[in-house]
């Protein structure tokens, strides 16, 4: 663990990171509704509102697109990925270094660790040599901590959150990304579960304002840190509109009313 609340991860000890590495994680089907979302300068440019703290991207985006916004934009570079494609037990190739990460501009890296996997061990020992690697350059770690497998499929059970937030922090994560498990209380297991690891909820599909910002709300009132999310603002005609409302929640303390108000 490093302290993570002075680098440009955070704001105020929270932190918003618009993931994204959908057009490899789950391909070009995430695009279809607003197909604008397809170009990544349209999430960059999203990326210059002051809500977000880092924007997270593969490598090849990073490389392609990151040098027109490294004055205004945090890099996080998602390490590892692998398509929809892929119809084995749930993997991650690793596709990028943490030197390459940090040669890039990146201030931190993502990981994802399926926990519950058949290839949970090649996959911590993976994130392994990536943490320690991150600790040699000072970069914080995310790890998108996502319990699947075999026995557990895309599992959100409030025991298997908050098993995935420990995980991360038993690991050496910095922040442990998981999902909504469906309430605060289960949030708050999750929290404590990951001590001094801090805890960000997945954004997940696409729903409405109102039921978004609840479960965001949800998170912080349960002692989240905040949020890493793709689908719920890039998936928006109007994606800054979403955070407005956004930045009122996770940094203001503000009301899911208030916030829907101020993003009017
Ligand atoms: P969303 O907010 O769109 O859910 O994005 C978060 C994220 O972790 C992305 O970084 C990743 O591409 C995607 O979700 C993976 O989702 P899943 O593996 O659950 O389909």
């Amino acid at each position: 663990m490093i302290p993570i609340d002075d680098t440009p991860l955070c704001r105020n000890g929270k932190v918003l990171i618009l993931a994204y590495d959908h057009g490899l994680e789950h391909g070009p089907v995430d695009f279809e509704g607003v197909p604008e979302s397809a170009d990544p300068e349209r999430t960059f440019e999203a990326a210059t509102h002051p809500a977000v703290t880092s924007v997270a991207v593969q490598k090849g985006i990073a490389e392609a697109y990151y040098p027109s916004y490294e004055d205004d934009v945090d890099l996080l570079a998602k390490l590892n990925g692998t398509s929809n494609l892929w119809m084995g037990e749930p993997d991650s190739a690793v596709n990028c270094s943490v030197e390459y990460a940090a040669e890039l501009g990146a201030s931190s890296v993502g990981f994802t660790l399926y926990g519950g996997s058949n290839n949970e061990i090649e996959m911590a020992e993976e994130f392994r040599e990536a943490q320690e690697a991150a600790r040699e350059h000072g970069l914080p770690v995310v790890m998108w901590s996502y319990p699947r497998g075999q026995g557990l499929k895309n599992d959100t059970k409030p025991s298997t959150i908050a098993y995935a937030a420990r995980q991360a922090l038993e690991l050496g994560a910095d922040i442990a990304k998981v999902k909504h498990p469906g309430s605060q209380s289960a949030m708050e297991d999750a929290v404590r579960m990951a001590g001094k690891t801090k805890v960000v909820m997945s954004g997940g599909s696409k729903r409405s304002d109102r039921a978004f910002l609840e479960s965001v709300k949800q998170t912080v009132d349960a002692g989240g840190k905040g949020l890493a999310v793709g689908r719920n603002v890039w998936q928006r005609e109007n994606p800054e509109r979403i955070l407005d409302a956004l930045e009122q929640v996770i940094f203001e303390e503000a009301s899911v009313d208030e916030a829907l108000a101020a993003a009017e």
